[in-house]
């Protein structure tokens, strides 16, 4: 079974990242979560990125904020697919985080997410369905997480005052 890497900058950022790593459990999707900081601990992050593919990856999903270089440096050292998530920042919220990581340059791709939870969830969402393309028991989960939000919707879609 395929499996997703999440990385993050730093501890702090796991409240926001853990709602990609809900969203893998909840397609039944193995992920391995943990702190590599492009900043703090360069040396791991390019051994990480390197061994990725060897260590079963599928796809690395990677969080941070400010100076947020984790995603584009992985990037760097992987061909595996790269899904960057902007943390939300105390000075600038988030806003920093997104330039920085939506901003490559051509010829090493980062797929860019939203601001904060959404964007988090949203990568483990696109994970899930990278892994859903070998997979039909994820594909079924997510076809049918998917049918459930629409029924949701239309459910409670009526306003009054
Ligand atoms: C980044 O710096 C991390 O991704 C985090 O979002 C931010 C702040 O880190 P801490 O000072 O909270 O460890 O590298």
């Amino acid at each position: 079974m395929a499996k997703i890497a999440i990385v993050m900058g730093s501890t702090s950022d796991w409240p926001t990242m853990q709602h990609a790593a809900i969203m893998l459990k909840q397609f039944g999707v193995d992920f391995e979560a943990q702190v590599v900081s492009a900043h703090r601990t360069p040396n791991l992050l390019v051994e990480f990125a390197e061994q990725a593919e060897n260590s079963g990856f599928s796809a690395i999903i990677a969080g941070a904020g400010g100076a947020a270089h984790l995603p584009g440096m992985i990037a760097a050292h992987t061909h595996l697919p790269v899904f960057g998530c902007p943390v939300k920042s105390k000075a600038l919220n988030g806003l920093d985080s997104l330039l920085s990581i939506v901003q490559m340059p051509k010829g090493v791709a980062v797929g860019t997410l939203a601001i904060g939870e959404a964007g988090a969830a949203n990568a483990g969402l696109l994970a899930a369905q990278v892994v859903a393309l070998q997979e039909p028991e994820v594909r079924k989960a997510i076809i049918e997480f998917r049918e459930s939000q629409t029924e949701t919707v239309l459910a409670n879609g009526k306003l009054e005052l």
